[in-house]
């Protein structure tokens, strides 16, 4: 099986790019470790502070985001890091050429259940002209990210990743600690009957999305004339890569809960890597107002509504806001 290492030569990405990626994976290699030690190593749990988005924070996120952030920061290749976990962006080296963006450990409340986690990230170029502890380096649209992945701590340790040459999916051996490519140029089916999204907010969604999910939910019975079925991970993570394997739409719309967190998914750690893997697969990534590697970011942590997965079936639902 083909090792990552090649394939990323394949895909034409320059030595210092490939560099910075096996660092970060060495890093979710650990974590990887970390994840699977679970209460034997008393790593379950919540702390007792809050991250800057408010949220309560698990023992593992803090974990997680410290290894990558040390990780990074010593390899050199990175002038600063913006991460979920972190108020503000992290300098680090100042001749660093790369930017990263990560959620350390995505659908970490799944820990407590032994149940699908992840890491997600996004690369950058970093500006010639910031200083390192400039978050407006970060504000650029997803159309500007150089590799994009996440490495997925399930029953296997998968990475899917893209560097803008289709997306591919990995599969880490824990003999050699190698990721092995184990699904190339992953191909998403045009339509499918799979959607994904928390049922539990529908009160608080917009007109269009109500008259959306209510046709899948009529099934043969509606205007969609097949019946679907429904799949809810809470770890975009691991609903993405179900998208990514066999098709599927996801979504985290819009809803008037609080005006000021348009969607609960953040835009840097969240919707733009997943936005690239996905479009990379022939798939679609929408807000319901523009492609979400479009939007440009007007805070790091920043939140979008996320309709993202097979293309047919983004097309429809979106045809629901016209
Ligand atoms: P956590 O990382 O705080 O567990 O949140 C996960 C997440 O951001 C995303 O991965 C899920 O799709 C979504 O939140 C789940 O949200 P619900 O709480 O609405 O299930």
């Amino acid at each position: 099986m083909k090792r990552l290492n090649s394939q990323l030569q394949q895909d034409g990405a320059p030595l210092e790019l490939i560099l910075l990626i096996r660092t970060l994976l060495a890093a979710c290699k650990e974590i990887s470790f970390r994840v699977s030690q679970g209460a034997l190593a008393g790593v379950l749990g919540s702390t007792l502070s809050e991250n800057v988005q408010g949220e309560t924070q698990k023992k593992l996120d803090v974990i997680s985001n410290q290894i990558l952030k040390d990780t990074l920061r010593e390899s050199g290749y990175v002038k600063a890091i913006s991460s979920e976990e972190e108020e503000d962006v992290v300098p680090c080296s100042p001749d660093g050429n790369y930017l990263v963006s990560f959620d350390p450990l995505d659908g970490s409340s799944n820990t407590e259940i032994n149940s699908l986690i992840g890491t997600i990230f996004s690369i950058t170029h970093a500006p010639q002209w910031m200083e390192a502890d400039d978050p407006s380096a970060f504000l650029q649209p997803g159309t500007q990210s150089v590799a994009a992945g996440y490495v997925l701590y399930g029953p296997s340790t998968m990475l899917a990743m893209t560097t803008g040459k289709g997306t591919h999916i990995y599969t880490l051996d824990k003999t050699h600690g190698g990721f092995l490519l184990t699904k190339p140029n992953i191909e998403l089916p045009t339509q499918t009957s799979e959607f994904s999204i928390n049922a539990s907010n529908q009160r608080h969604w917009e007109d269009p999305m109500q008259r959306y999910v209510a046709d899948l939910i009529l099934g043969a019975d509606g205007p969609r004339e097949k019946d679907f079925n429904m799949r809810w991970v809470a770890a975009m993570v691991g609903d993405i890569h179900r998208v990514l394997c066999r098709g599927g739409i996801f979504m985290y719309p819009f809803d008037n809960r609080n005006p000021e967190k348009p969607g609960k998914l953040r835009l840097l750690y969240e919707a733009n890597p997943m936005a690239f893997l996905v479009e990379q697969a022939g798939g679609l990534a929408d807000t319901g107002e523009g492609r979400i590697m479009e939007v440009m970011p007007t805070e790091i942590h920043q939140r979008v509504p996320t309709i993202i997965g097979s293309k047919e079936e983004v097309e429809t639902c979106l045809s629901y806001y016209k």
